[in-house]
């Protein structure tokens, strides 16, 4: 290399270089982008010089190309691309950005939020990077981090019980899961001659080790980052260890994978047990798991909030009658083998809106023993166990909750209960059976419990009832023979309520016995909004008038197309024989995810409707409902079924023709507002007929001063006080995200400081009308430390009706930010809150408004 010339020097080389980048520019201009970005790789690889020169264009080459990739499907090459231009521009957020921006798309989130959260960090205000990291920092770094880190009890439970077993001769240590580090700390600082740790994300993974080196324990902690099940003796640590500490459960307990962790790790990676044939094997010697086991919990519940998330609750909904949508589940199922399905979600069952009805008393579930390897291999070939459950309360059936007793060791242990003053949530396993079954005090509910694919599963089979049973899950598996049919008990005639109840129940209706039952999978979120009939009712009054102020609009321009406007208030649109019907209204629904806003705008009439739904089995519930409801085929039409182009989602549906009514869906169930919605909404407007309309014309940002301390503690691991000891702050907290989103703002702990107050609107009609910032000063009703302003929305559908996203039965949660610095109030100030939205993301800071005469002069 010492003979190569200088780029500059070589006149052959010079002479590639120009030649290629005149190519490349006349590609870009021809808009052959992969042909333009492999002539900007050379050039700028033999010349690097140009960099600077040629940065745009080629960024601009590389996000046309990569594009083209992505469409094509060819996404090996798409990142091939990326790969070489960073080698390029190491340090180019925008690049980073854009690639983090692919990674998302395809699923990659742990990687795209990496490039989100390095593109932030080469620059800070970047405000792409900085809206697509706070919407991917809660993947990376999940909430419930700071929310244990915060857990003052749960984290000197857990050093204690480890310190006891590394004082007992537990000398070497394994971390499975170690998060941030945390536990294998504890160990080391224990006195353990030995500790290593694992860790599977990533992120979790790189955070690991910077907080250990912060502490000083560099090199005497080793990392691994992997999970365990792939851990070998000696490959990857050099002997069996005595210890494995762990905290890899979930709300469900075994969520996490640590049943199989945990046999894996007595066979491959732990000293055998402490046995009790030779007592005298001193701890050292043998091997031991904290926690050492658990009991699982079970109780039954009505909870109205979660029945609407899993069950279609309503016979109508905005004019169309329900009941063919066919059966409609959620994706929350203990007893289906589909792997979209889930076998429960999570929830505070303290925090649920509208509260919860326990129907039994807690049962007990399972005990486990994490130090018996038998135990735990035996666990999923276990017989699935049937409990009988007294029922203590009245109501409907709508979940069973689940919760459990970590035992750290004999003498410690850790509750995630419902009742406990715990960061926990519990696992839910709703009811997903379409028949409401009324419980009461004397029943008895059936439960069965297994264990497979190393899932804890709670299935409510049955209930028994004046000695005869009902089954509740008949229509799962329809085939197999009753343990108990039909009246044979006591035929008593006072029991007709009985029969009622029996026919209620779909699987004792005799057609539904040949083969498995179909249905259809709705989101949570989805089967909410389907359960949600103000916001259809709204809709339908609103397109209404929209149609009837149309027609009427048509009927006064008559034939003669608009010539003499006042002459003639006819009351009739003119129709004769000749005539080959009106022209209908086109109305275009670009709803997210399953919508029946389009059916209800076609079953209007003279309505003819583009729905954006694109799930074949959600078209299919969409027919089978229009046929049902008396809409004519054609009136429904399923809009971009294959168009992924932004620009051409919205186009009309012929040349001459403009929409009527553009529907868009502005705010997520998340809380937030939908990304680029102001960039449809603009689009949107162009594409409207005279008087036509998008549906909302308007949002309304709604906020309040709260003081809430667990804001606080899902946002960031608090106070200058060290964990357990160790320096753990400020690293994980580089991961706070700003604003909280999926909040049940109705059960938030917290404390009013204001009333609400108007921050900001949006004209979705007049979107050059729009500001980004804003100034609100709202006046504190009580004194206290403002921590958060929490947020929602009213949606205009037009002047007259609007909606709430801060409601009972919506599908909408809501939102909050967090305030970098809690501010204090006394009753009566003012706060001045300065709101920026920047795309779609809000932000918020606060201060006090020091006189009363500067309000004056802010404006001016
Ligand atoms: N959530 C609790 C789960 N890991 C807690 O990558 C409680 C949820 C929760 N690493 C609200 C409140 C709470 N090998 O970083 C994770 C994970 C890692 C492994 C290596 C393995 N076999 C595994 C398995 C998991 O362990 C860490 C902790 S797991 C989950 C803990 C406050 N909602």
């Amino acid at each position: 290399s010492r003979n190569r010339r200088v780029p500059r020097e070589d006149p052959a080389r010079n002479e590639l270089v120009s030649r290629s980048l005149e190519s490349a520019q006349q590609c870009l201009f021809n808009q052959d982008y992969g042909t333009a970005f492999v002539h900007y790789l050379l050039v700028l690889n033999l010349a690097p010089v140009l960099k600077d020169f040629a940065s745009e264009s080629f960024r601009f080459t590389l996000f046309k190309w990569a594009d083209e990739l992505d469409s094509l499907g060819r996404i090996q090459d798409l990142f091939d691309c990326y790969e070489q231009a960073l080698e390029l521009f190491p340090t180019d957020e925008v690049i980073i950005n854009s690639m983090g921006e692919h990674l998302f798309r395809m699923g990659f989130r742990d990687e795209a939020a990496g490039h989100f959260h390095k593109a932030l960090k080469l620059k800070p205000d970047y405000p792409e990077a900085k809206e697509n990291f706070y919407r991917v920092a809660n993947w990376l770094v999940e909430r419930w981090h700071f929310l244990m880190l915060n857990d003052r009890r749960r984290n000197h439970k857990y050093q204690q019980a480890i310190q006891k077993a590394v004082e007992g001769g537990c000398n070497t240590v394994l971390d499975i899961g170690t998060g941030t580090g945390i536990l294998g700390m504890c160990a080391k600082k224990a006195g353990a001659a030995e500790v290593y740790a694992c860790e599977l994300s990533k992120t979790m993974y790189e955070l690991a080790c910077e907080v250990v080196t912060a502490n000083g324990m560099n090199g005497l902690i080793k990392i691994l980052h992997m999970k365990s099940l792939e851990m070998e003796v000696p490959k990857d640590i050099p002997k069996r260890v005595s210890l494995v500490v762990t905290e890899t459960v979930d709300a469900g307990l075994f969520g996490e994978g640590i049943i199989e962790s945990l046999i894996h790790a007595w066979n491959h990676l732990l000293l055998p047990p402490q046995s009790t044939q030779d007592p005298s094997r001193p701890p050292s010697q043998a091997g031991r798991v904290i926690p050492a086991g658990a009991t699982v919990f079970g109780m039954a519940v009505q909870c109205l909030e979660i029945r609407r998330h899993h069950r279609l609750c309503v016979s109508e909904i905005g004019g169309l009658a329900t009941a063919a949508a066919g059966e409609l589940h959620s994706p929350v199922s203990c007893s289906s083998e589909d792997d979209s399905t889930e076998p429960y979600t999570t929830e505070r069952l303290s925090r649920l809106p509208g509260g919860y009805t326990p129907l039994t008393e807690p049962f007990n579930a399972l005990d486990i023993d994490f130090n018996n390897v038998q135990e735990l291999e035996g666990l999923c070939s276990r017989e699935v166990s049937r409990v009988r459950l007294p029922v203590t309360g009245e109501g409907l059936l709508d979940a069973l909750a689940v919760w459990f007793q970590l035992h750290l060791d004999q003498q410690s242990s850790l509750s995630t209960g419902p009742k406990e003053d715990t960061c926990w949530e519990q696992a839910i396993y709703p009811v997903q059976t379409p028949h409401n079954f009324p419980l009461r005090p004397g029943d008895e509910l059936i439960v069965e419990i297994s264990c497979r694919d190393a899932y804890l599963r709670l299935c409510s089979v049955a209930v028994a009832r004046d000695g005869r049973e009902f089954r509740l899950d008949d229509c799962l598996d329809p085939d197999k023979p009753r343990n108990n049919p039909g009246p044979s008990g006591n035929p008593n005639p006072s029991l007709n309520a009985e029969a009622e109840l029996c026919s209620a129940l779909a699987c004792l209706g005799t057609e539904q016995s040949s083969g498995p039952r179909d249905y259809t999978m709705l989101e949570c979120a989805e089967m909410a909004l389907l359960n949600n009939q103000p916001y259809h009712d709204s809709f339908r009054r609103a397109l209404a008038k929209l149609i009837t102020n149309l027609k009427d609009a048509r009927s006064v321009q008559g034939p003669s197309q608009g010539q003499g406007l006042e002459v003639m208030p006819l009351t009739d649109p003119p129709s004769g024989p000749m005539d080959p019907g009106p022209d209908p209204f086109y109305v275009l629904d670009v709803s997210e995810g399953f919508s029946v806003l389009s059916l209800m705008a076609a079953s209007q009439g003279q309505v003819k409707a583009y729905s954006s739904v694109e799930k074949t089995q959600h078209q299919a519930v969409l027919r089978r409902l229009a046929r049902a409801n008396g809409v004519p085929e054609e009136a429904l039409e399923f809009w971009l079924n294959q168009v992924e182009d932004e620009q051409a989602v919205l186009q009309r549906p012929s040349r001459e023709k403009l929409w009527s009514a553009i529907i868009l869906d502005c705010v997520e169930t998340c809380g937030l507002v939908r990304q680029k919605l102001m960039e449809k909404a603009t689009l949107a407007r162009c594409l409207l007929e005279d008087g036509g309309q998008i549906f909302p014309e308007r949002i309304v940002l709604y906020g309040m001063l709260v003081e809430s301390d667990t804001l606080l503690l899902e946002s960031a691991v608090q106070g200058q006080e060290p964990t357990l000891g160790f320096n753990i702050a400020p690293f994980i907290n580089q991961f706070t995200v700003p604003v909280h989103v999926f909040l049940d703002l109705s059960t938030l702990q917290c404390r009013h400081l204001s009333d609400s107050v108007e921050l900001f609107i949006l004209d979705l009609m007049n979107t050059n009308a729009n500001y980004t910032n804003r100034d609100v000063k709202v006046q504190a009703s009580a004194s206290g430390r403002v921590t958060a302003v929490p947020f929602w929305y009213q949606i205009h559908l037009n002047e007259e009706i609007s909606l709430s996203t801060f409601n009972q039965d919506s599908h909408w949660k809501q939102a909050a930010v967090v305030l970098h610095q809690p501010l204090a109030v006394r009753e009566g100030d003012w706060v001045r809150l300065a709101v920026t939205l920047q795309k779609s993301s809000i932000s918020i800071s606060a201060s006090i408004e020091e006189e009363a005469g500067e309000t004056g002069t802010v404006d001016c």
